[in-house]
């Protein structure tokens, strides 16, 4: 990677916003606050080994599931950020099942901020890195009243800016406004996002799969056929490498930044696969098709879908285009298959 200038983050979206005079300054005001959110969840999870804040809360979370301290930690100081600074009419979140309202007292913006505050939170006592994915939409519906949900449901390809926090190694924000992408890494020293990957173009092939082979029992043929085909071939003369962390935002960052495959596909139990379309594959293929790479569902671009509900899910698999491509073809010609016999 190219050395950068010093840059934080602060500078980088004000510069980004001079490149488009119809900016009113309200996107990089709205990202600056959501770095500020990223650096006081940093602080809790980087600590989160020393103080009694792992474990379960006893509560569960809209899907059923077991919600760690740090879920709704995250989920809380995200809203608590982010509700008050005029830029939002809605918000919605993985933690909670309606859409999240703007206290009447506060003004109401032009924004639709949908979030998973803390993905691949079941890793969290493993230590094992986590991130926040959020996802920003225009509104739909006339400014100056509530945001509904119908602002809340469009398209991927509507979005203005998405990004990511990866809680790792080190703590880093990587977003996009569709002009490209740019990761910040988070200095503790002075608190300040330092621009530390400038304009990431994910490589067109890679050798990198990323996919939870423990459901093999219940893929689909045509995927079976694939990851035979890359356990048997080689690329570049060298095998190619299986490599799952499984929390989204790690094993997506690593394919963003080295190529290869990412997939969380449809199988015979889950037919939508297992990840969220609206604040998990929206806003990781927003990044990766900004970065020179695809994502699909498997038929089409996630990008594309009509979303009908908040919290549905959809089969993706996204990385380097010539990889998307390949897994595309082998998809297609299993349904040809199926429809001949
Ligand atoms: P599995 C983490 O729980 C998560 O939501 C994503 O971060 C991750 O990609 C996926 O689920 C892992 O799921 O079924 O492979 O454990």
């Amino acid at each position: 990677m190219k050395p950068t200038r010093f840059m934080t983050l602060n500078r980088h979206i004000l510069e980004g916003e001079k490149m488009h005079p119809e900016a009113t300054g309200e996107l990089s005001a709205l990202l600056s606050q959501l770095s500020m959110a990223a650096k006081v969840i940093s602080l809790e999870v980087n600590k989160a080994g020393l103080v009694d804040i792992l474990g379960f809360t006893g509560d569960s979370n809209v899907h059923g599931e077991q919600v760690k301290k740090l879920d709704m930690f995250a989920h809380e100081i995200l809203i608590r950020a982010m509700d008050h600074g005029g830029h939002f009419c809605v918000m919605a979140s993985e933690e909670e099942e309606d859409i999240i309202r703007i206290p009447q007292k506060h003004k109401i913006g032009k924004y639709v901020l949908l979030f998973d505050p803390l993905d691949g939170s079941s890793n969290i006592d493993a230590n094992v890195s986590i991130g926040t994915i959020f996802s920003i939409l225009k509104r739909v519906t006339p400014d100056g009243k509530p945001g509904t949900i119908e602002d809340c449901l469009q398209e991927g390809y509507k979005q203005v800016a998405a990004g990511y926090v990866l809680y790792g190694s080190s703590t880093m924000l990587v977003y996009t406004t569709g002009h490209g992408v740019y990761g910040f890494t988070l200095d503790p020293a002075f608190g300040e996002f330092l621009l530390s990957h400038d304009n990431i173009q994910i490589p067109e092939n890679g050798r990198i799969y990323s996919i939870n082979e423990g459901n093999y029992l219940y893929w689909h043929n045509g995927l079976k056929k694939y990851i035979k085909y890359l356990q048997s071939n080689t690329y570049d003369d060298k095998p190619y490498q299986a490599r799952y962390i499984g929390s989204m935002v790690a094993d997506v960052h690593r394919t963003l930044l080295y190529g290869g495959i990412f997939m969380y596909p449809a199988d015979k139990r889950n037919p939508n696969g297992k990840l969220r379309l609206m604040y998990e594959c929206n806003p990781m293929s927003f990044l990766i098709e900004s970065a020179g790479g695809r994502a699909i569902d498997g038929k089409r671009r996630i990008l594309e879908i009509v979303p009908k509900d908040l919290h549905q899910r959809t089969p993706i698999y996204l990385g380097s285009k010539k990889c998307v491509d390949l897994i595309e073809s082998y998809l297609k010609e299993d349904e040809e298959n199926k429809g001949g016999n």
